[in-house]
């Protein structure tokens, strides 16, 4: 254990800093072993700070070289430095303080900051990687104009980029001089350079009023067939904002920059996106539709955030949904508006489900707006992300779409250019609506999954259905007894020809122009329906309207009546889900069957051509293992497992011809392109393929066919997963050396492969992956690699995560000590799985604590790690 352990910063802390930070004038030079970075910072002392009052400047890792104060180097007794921080003193109401520092980018395994990634260099600033470059204030409310000045060998690094526009570019003996000027006022956290060799994909846009701007994409040059993808979803992205939200673009230049070693997703840099390499490049023969719609939705996320978080930003790390959950609706709405809304509703209710309702039932519960934290980077959470955009799309439902558009221009009118908070933003959905939205506020401030209970009596004589709904939170760490949160209930009411029923309610819908939003505000309600002439069936939470779970008894009779016949996609899916979910659970007890009825109507869904392909493909799509999980009272992975297994071979075995004839019907000889009606149909013929290979070697045969003759790696990765997870153990090591051969050159593709080894039930021993993480193809220093097996193997392939002796946990924890060090980020991420101990039976609870336990003797635990363990343990 360490000796001081990290301490908590608390929102409540709160102050604005004593100086603000008007103009950053940065010289990068890049040299082989070091990089040396002069910053010239004009400070001005905050009106309510003390004349004289120190200035307090963050940093990390860095050598300080000099220090100049208008004009005076500093010596001893004017400035003192401390492990992280650099304290100035003597400063006026108006100084200009000139800072130079070493850093070593090559050393930087953290990935944060200034690092190299392959033969390039790129930046990772948020949340506090700026303070790893130079000696600065960095936190988001100080915002200020940047001026960047690279300097470095001009055959090494021909594209050397910056923020905002290009004012200067020369090559002057053999270096390569460019100057940026960025001249919308930022945070440190959205600064970024990149430097390289760089192939560069251009296009152009002409924004609403008329603004030209270039368009650029620069990758390694093997990757220059792999941008049009993520270029056409630029554009896409930029008229949706117009459109939808009326927000144009504000520089001439757009950019996008691909990185092998990135730590998330993507990186929203004003003007100059970082992207994860893995979600930026496709080109048909490498990437799946799952990749493409990622691509889409991230390049969208990271526009979007140009005013919903570059723009308007946060005023502190506290208020991080503010940008995060608002950016990740508006990508959500966005790819809904791209391909089916239906589809895309119920992919993001899965990970509510499964990821988030997990973390709010576990020891890293925290609310929309947290209260406190130890290190920041552990916050980049689904609560604050999927759980923030649920809470913004609840705004959306209860002030409906027009209201909600007078809500954001005025949030975006008023707010522009400055850091504001999650309160600001809900305050000016209240002003352009005139509503009071003091109860909905909770849904920021209270951690954990309310339940809903539903309760419902039909009284035939007076023609009314009476529908009682209580809600309760439970406890989380530090909160208990909650209050009751504010509601939306989209609902129907179906009759027996399956038609919705004419609703007329009381008490009546009080902010919504559907009057099928019912607003659950109290404890509990009791909501009366008149004129209901027959017995209905209901359909709650349609569109999955709240992040609640909700306890609802309804029969098998009515959940198969829902499935085939309610008009909200989204209910039809979860009558399905809660089918399955309920054959599992009797397969767990040995008392599973699948009856004729359910057969039948499996049947008619696969073969009705009128539906969604990729809809029908999630109907029959079983909830995976850790869905499952989330719907168990005390979790047996190992039951799970086998359970799951049995009622999947039993859809499988009893629908053979159904499943190969709709395989067949949806086999297609057109040309692979990555559009919504080509990506549905195929994902219902392999779906269709999966079950078949299940169901019948007839089905084998066929998916080794099309593995061999796929153009596209959709097909040819859909076919390799089937045939791996058959069972049949020849075919599958034979098309995975195959396909290792194929793409040994492209590391996109390996990640591919090594992950779906180690996710896999049938190869993802302990064993198995200890081979994998000795292959030449995995690196311990990048985060794609550690996630493609040490990722996929915890989360995916539980049945050998969970191994009885504990030695799945063993080897997490040993991966989490190895990368605690190197990259404390990936290392704290990947604990994640282990944080759920207390909800696994006895005997692998005991097991799991007790790596959690050795973790925490480590001694030299990093911040981010320490957090997560020492919150488990409590
Ligand atoms: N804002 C970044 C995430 C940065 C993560 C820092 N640890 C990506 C995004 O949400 O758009
Ligand atoms: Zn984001």
């Amino acid at each position: 254990m360490r000796d001081a352990q990290p301490k908590a910063i608390y929102l409540k802390d709160y102050q604005q800093p004593d100086y603000w930070i008007e103009r950053t004038e940065l010289t990068f030079e890049l040299q082989d072993e070091y990089t040396l970075v002069t910053a010239q910072l004009d400070c001005v002392r905050n009106e309510q700070a003390q004349p004289g009052a120190a200035l307090l400047l963050a940093g990390q890792d860095l050598e300080l070289l000099s220090l100049v104060l208008d004009g005076q180097p500093l010596t001893a007794g004017q400035y003192e430095t401390g492990e992280e921080s650099l304290t100035v003193h003597g400063l006026q109401e108006r100084s200009q303080l000139e800072i130079q520092t070493r850093i070593y980018p090559a050393k930087n395994t953290a990935l944060e900051g200034l690092y190299r990634s392959g033969g390039m260099y790129c930046t990772q600033c948020e949340a506090e990687g700026f303070r790893r470059i130079t000696y600065y204030l960095d936190r988001p409310d100080v915002m200020s104009v940047f001026t960047t000045h690279i300097i470095a060998d001009a055959a090494q690094f021909p594209v050397l980029l910056s923020n905002g526009n290009l004012v200067a570019d020369c090559v002057d003996d053999g270096l390569h001089k460019v100057t940026w000027h960025d001249p919308h006022k930022k945070p440190a956290y959205l600064f970024a350079l990149v430097a390289g060799d760089l192939r560069v994909k251009e296009d152009r846009f002409t924004t609403m009023n008329g603004r030209d701007v270039a368009l650029k994409i620069f990758v390694e040059p093997q990757n220059i067939d792999k941008t049009d993808y993520a270029l056409d979803a630029l554009k896409r992205s930029m008229r949706w904002d117009e459109e939808t939200y009326g927000r144009e673009y504000d520089l001439d230049i757009f950019m996008i920059v691909a990185v092998d070693d990135f730590n998330m997703g993507a990186m929203e840099n004003k003007g100059l996106n970082i992207f994860n390499s893995s979600c930026v490049l496709a080109n048909p023969a490498t990437a799946t539709d799952a990749a493409y719609q990622r691509i889409e939705a991230i390049v969208a996320h990271e526009y979007f955030h140009n005013w919903s978080g570059n723009r308007v930003t946060c005023r502190d790390w506290f208020q991080l949904s503010l940008k995060e959950g608002f950016t990740v609706f508006r990508d959500a709405c966005f790819s809904a508006d791209m391909n089916s809304a239906t589809v895309k509703r119920i992919e993001d209710a899965n990970i509510m489900r499964t990821v988030q309702f997990a973390e709010d039932g576990g020891p890293m519960a925290h609310p929309v707006q947290p209260d406190s934290f130890i290190e920041i980077s552990n916050f980049y959470t689904v609560t604050i992300y999927e759980k923030g955009s649920e809470v913004v799309g609840m705004l959306h439902k209860i002030l409906g779409k027009d209201g909600f558009r007078k809500g954001s221009d005025l949030y975006f009118e008023r707010h522009d250019g400055q850091a504001v908070t999650i309160y600001d933003f809900v305050q000016a959905m209240e002003d352009a609506n005139h509503v009071d939205l003091t109860l909905f506020k909770r849904w920021y401030k209270q951690a954990g999954t309310p339940v809903v209970t539903v309760n419902s009596e039909y009284d035939a004589d007076a023609q009314q259905l009476r529908l009682t709904l209580s809600q309760r939170c439970p406890d989380t760490p530090g909160q208990s007894n909650k209050l009751a949160q504010w509601i939306p209930v989209q609902l129907g009411l179906i009759g027996a020809d399956g038609q919705d029923l004419a609703i007329d309610v009381e008490p009546a819908a009080a902010w919504t122009e559907s009057s099928q939003v019912l607003h659950l505000t109290e404890a509990e309600q009791t909501f009366v329906f008149n004129g209901i002439s027959e017995q209905p069936r209901l359909s709650l939470f349609r569109d999955f309207s709240a992040p609640v779970k909700v306890e609802f008894e309804q029969s098998a009779d009515d959940l198969l009546f829902l499935l085939q016949h309610d008009s909200d996609g989204f209910n039809r899916w979860d009558a399905g889900q809660r089918l399955m979910l309920s054959w599992i659970s009797a397969a767990q007890q040995g008392r599973f069957e699948l009856l004729p009825q359910v057969r039948d109507v499996f049947a008619r869904l696969l073969a009705d051509e009128s539906l969604d392909p990729a809809m029908v493909s999630c109907l029959l799509t079983l909830p995976s293992e850790a869905y499952i999980a989330e719907f168990s009272a005390q979790v047996d992975p190992l039951a799970i497992h086998a359970a799951r297994k049995q009622v999947q071979q039993a859809i499988a075995a009893s629908l053979v011809k159904e499943f190969s004839a709709c395989y067949q019907r949806l086999q297609s000889t057109a040309a692979y392109a990555p559009v919504p009606a080509q990506m549905s149909a195929r994902s219902l013929k392999n779906l269709a393929l999966a079950y078949w290979v299940k169901g019948s070697a007839d089905g084998l045969a066929q998916a080794v066919s099309q593995y061999r003759s796929a153009d596209n790696m959709t097909d040819q990765m859909a076919a390799l997963v089937a045939v791996v997870n058959s069972g049949a153990s020849a075919q599958a090591e034979q098309l995975l050396g195959d396909f290792y051969q194929q793409w040994s050159q492209d590391a996109l593709v390996v990640n591919q492969w090594l992950s779906v080894q180690a996710g896999s039930a049938e190869l993802g021993r302990v064993e198995f992956i200890q081979q994998l993480l000795a292959h030449p193809a995995f690196d311990w220093r990048n985060p794609n690699k550690v996630r493609s097996v040490l990722g996929a193997f915890a989360n995916q392939a539980l049945c050998h995560f969970h191994r009885e002796d504990g030695a799945g946990y063993r080897l997490l924890a040993d991966a989490v000590l190895r990368l605690n060090d190197s990259n404390p980020q990936i290392a704290a991420r990947l604990l994640t799985p282990l944080t759920k101990w207390r909800r696994l039976v006895p005997e692998l609870s005991e097991l799991m604590k007790a790596e959690l336990q050795r973790i925490m003797q480590h001694d030299a635990l990093s911040k981010d790690v320490y957090e997560v363990v020492s919150k488990s343990l409590i």
